[in-house]
């Protein structure tokens, strides 16, 4: 259990919010020990870093249905039917039945899924006891989002950039769409940022909030983004848009670059992309040309076929346009030095060679995998002076897809023991039906959760969770920007919840590791990761609320970059040597048919929830109460369907149910399914409170000819489907099915 902070009356502190994984510190204000109310922050650099998310914090907190005791399973798995029981019992008996599945099947029967923004005070412990443990199956929802991101950028420069939009003049919005209840601080940088001039690209296949804003919008056929940008290149290189001084200095596999480029004339991209040549040029000399350019990270590139290729053209255009480490340009920040990473507490030399070997995902969609870790290790160290270092957790992970098949057939190893610690796994990778099988098939499932969600109804055990305003914290960016933000914790946490450090550490201690894990609370790790600093958490929280080291530029200069070369790797060398294309390419998804018209695409994150979180918080669902597929009024017309009116969106191999809403800004022949539905008012009376009723992750397949090749990563961003007319579904509230 966590060590419950004293209950005065009264405590105002500052936290950072992990209701999003953008993290705004905000003001928390408790009272009697509970959380009362969230407030901007005093400072007026970062007042405005605020969302009506946030502010329904306490709503959220003290939530009626918030798990507060450790449950049991007594019934069929996913029955719901419980026993509580204490939280010694609990780990007593997690770690009893976990050393039988090691004992039986080996350590690597042993799978951990976490997103670790929202658990937030992991420390790393979950890595350094599967380490210690011996199993390298550590899967994350950061797969498909900036951690696979994170991992592919290192293969070109070593590192993963950080965008100085705030000094930017161009900024290129791949997608990526924030608004003011939508990872509001990067929303208002680059709203301060047009505000001084700074010119937008936007690439979406619908009007977006951020396209109706932009100098240019390319309203692209979904799918083909890494077509469009070997567009740009070819444009840039045939005009000598580049800058010629960088690229003979510091980069590699210019003349390949060329050549492969020169495969994509305008018109192949334009046919490709759907977008007009003329304007992908423009496009292009827009971004090439401005004195400062950032095209910040994007989830579409993390979720297509060609995935690997789309993050890497990124990669490619900020070097050779002479944006990399710059002002206005990408931030190859490097490490805090008051700071000890997550890497460093994880022991990954504590992972035998052979153990590492057996990450599902090494031998076939190695990208983001030890396999690769290993090839840059001696570089990593060289540059950034750490060998394993890790950026936004994403770059020794296995691969999702793998694990969820071992977990369900055994192959090529049976997996048997799961733990998901704030993640609602179900519905959070592609094949959601793959994923059931997989949690049907375990001896084991510990879920760490603060509400009782699909996945948690799944589990053996369900172990309640604190909450940011009832720990103490300090936020790092996951080794990507290199701030240290203060959290501190205002409210008690219910006596018997934990956080994920407690669960970790009482599970190690359970299982022989206890000399490896010291730390009796979460202020000594705290101050073990602060030593370099020279500071103490008290002495950090007395006198800073942030910390962030003044950047250096251009450091490559006396390091050299991350790389086997050296250099920026605009053919990658790693690519190479693991048997893949070193160079980018655009791959072509299935097609619409006659039978399945439309491109269907997953996204459009919705304002009043993140992910599949929220459904049950009144004053956020009611904000958006029914899941919505958009559609052009054109398509909706010839298809006979009305606005607010509930289809069916099919696809040869499952459907989802969800209402209409007939967008003028779609492009046409496109459809958009939400991610992360799911009915919290329908427990008891459907089957997984309706986890399978709208979800994104049950059209989604992860097949092998549907997964980018060097990742592994599922396609979510264009695949063919067809909407029918249906009935509502049944067993909805009358708030789900008139909204
Ligand atoms: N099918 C599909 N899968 C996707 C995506 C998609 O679009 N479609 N998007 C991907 C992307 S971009 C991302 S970022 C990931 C996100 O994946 P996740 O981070 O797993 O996202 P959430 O759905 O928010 O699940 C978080 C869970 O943590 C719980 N939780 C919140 N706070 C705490 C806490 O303090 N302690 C504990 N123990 N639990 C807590 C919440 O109740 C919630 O159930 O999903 C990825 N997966
Ligand atoms: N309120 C709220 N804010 C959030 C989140 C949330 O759940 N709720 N989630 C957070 C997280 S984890 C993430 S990853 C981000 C994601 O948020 P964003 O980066 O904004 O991504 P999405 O909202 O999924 O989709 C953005 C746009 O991509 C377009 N799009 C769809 N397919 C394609 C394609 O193939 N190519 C291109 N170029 N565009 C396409 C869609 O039309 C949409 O307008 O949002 C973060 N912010
Ligand atoms: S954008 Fe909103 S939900 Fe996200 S961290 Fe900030 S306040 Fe919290
Ligand atoms: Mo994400």
């Amino acid at each position: 259990m966590s060590v419950a902070p004293s209950s005065s009356s009264r405590r105002t502190g500052y936290s950072v919010c992990t209701i999003c994984d953008i993290g705004c510190q905000l003001r928390a204000v408790s009272e009697e020990g509970r959380l009362t109310r969230i407030l901007a922050h005093d400072s007026p650099a970062v007042a405005r870093n605020i969302c009506f998310k946030g502010t329904a914090a306490p709503q959220i907190h003290n939530h009626p249905e918030r798990l507060r005791v450790p449950l049991k399973r007594i019934g069929e798995r996913g029955a719901d039917r419980w026993e509580e029981i204490s939280y010694e019992q609990a780990m007593d008996e997690i770690a009893q039945r976990l050393e039988t599945i090691v004992d039986t099947h080996g350590p690597e029967a042993v799978a951990v899924s976490t997103s670790g923004w929202n658990t937030q005070t992991t420390h790393g412990l979950d890595r350094r006891f599967l380490n210690l443990l011996g199993s390298p199956n550590w899967i994350s929802g950061v797969a498909l989002c900036a951690g696979n991101t994170a991992a592919v950028n290192r293969l070109t420069y070593g590192w993963m950039p950080f965008p100085d939009i705030g000094n930017a003049s161009c900024i290129v919005l791949l997608g990526h769409n924030p608004r003011k209840h939508s990872w509001t601080p990067v929303f208002n940088l680059i709203e301060a940022a047009r505000a001084k001039g700074a010119d937008t690209i936007v690439v979406d296949p619908r009007v977006s909030e951020q396209a109706q804003k932009a100098t240019l919008h390319l309203q692209i056929r979904a799918g083909t983004d890494a077509a469009l940008l070997l567009g740009w290149a070819k444009v840039i290189l045939d005009e000598g848009l580049f800058d010629a001084d960088f690229v003979r200095d510091w980069c590699i596999g210019f003349d390949a670059l060329r050549a492969r480029v020169d495969e994509y004339p305008l018109e192949r991209v334009a046919a490709l992309t759907g977008v007009d040549a003329e304007r992908i040029a423009q496009a292009a000399r827009l971004y090439a040309n401005a004195d400062g350019a950032v095209i910040p990270w994007t989830p579409i590139t993390d979720q297509q076929l060609d995935s690997t290729s789309g993050i890497r053209l990124q990669a490619i255009l900020r070097a050779i346009t002479g944006n990399l480490d710059v002002v206005g340009g990408e931030m190859l920040h490097g490490l805090h030095p008051g700071w000890r990473t997550e890497a460093e507490l994880q022991l990954h030399d504590a992972l035998a060679p052979e153990q590492r070997a057996k990450q599902l995902g090494y031998a076939t969609h190695p990208v983001y995998t030890y396999r690769t870790a290993e090839l840059l290790r001696p570089h990593l160290e060289r540059v950034w002076g750490q060998p394993w270092v890790d950026q936004v957790m994403g770059c020794h992970m296995a691969n999702p897809t793998e694990v969820f098949r071992a977990m369900a057939d055994g192959k090529p190893y049976p997996v048997k023991a799961f733990f998901t610690l704030g993640n609602n796994t179900l519905l959070s990778y592609p094949n959601q039906r793959q994923i059931h099988r997989a949690l049907l098939n375990q001896d084991l499932i510990v879920a760490h959760e603060i509400f009782m969600t699909p996945t948690a109804l799944l589990a053996d055990y369900v172990l309640p969770g604190d909450v940011f305003s009832e720990r103490d914290h300090v936020a790092d960016t996951w080794a990507w920007a290199n701030r240290l933000t203060l959290s501190e914790a205002v409210a008690d946490p219910p006596a018997q919840a934990s956080s994920t450090f407690r669960f970790w550490t009482d599970l190690a201690r359970r299982v022989g590791f206890g000399e490896h894990f010291r730390w009796n609370d979460l202020e000594e790790i705290l101050d073990h990761r602060l030593e370099p600093s020279g500071q103490t958490f008290a002495e950090f929280r007395a006198s800073k609320l942030m910390d962030l080291p003044r950047p250096q530029f251009r450091k490559y200069r006396r390091t050299g970059f991350a790389t086997p070369s050296g250099k920026v790797e605009l053919a990658s060398s790693i690519l190479a040597d693991l048997g893949f294309d070193p160079l980018p390419y655009h791959r072509p998804a299935p097609a619409p048919t006659k039978d399945y018209p439309y491109l269907v695409f997953s996204g459009v994150r919705e304002d009043p929830f993140f992910q599949t979180g929220q459904r049950n918080i009144g004053v956020l669902r009611r904000r958006s109460p029914a899941p919505r597929f958009f559609v052009h009024p054109d398509d909706a017309k010839r298809d006979d369907l009305l606005d607010g009116q509930w289809a069916r969106l099919e696809t040869p191999h499952g459907h989802v149910t969800a209402k209409i809403e007939v967008q003028p800004g779609m492009r046409r022949g496109h459809v958009r399914v939400p991610h992360g539905w799911w009915y919290p008012e329908t427990r008891g009376r459907l089957d997984l409170a309706g986890a399978f009723i709208s979800s994104d992750a049950v059209l989604t397949l992860d097949s092998d000819d549907l997964l980018d090749h060097e990742q592994g990563i599922p396609h979510f961003k264009g695949y063919p489907g067809r909407l029918v007319a249906c009935e509502p579904p049944a067993g909805m509230s009358k708030t789900t099915l008139e909204g």
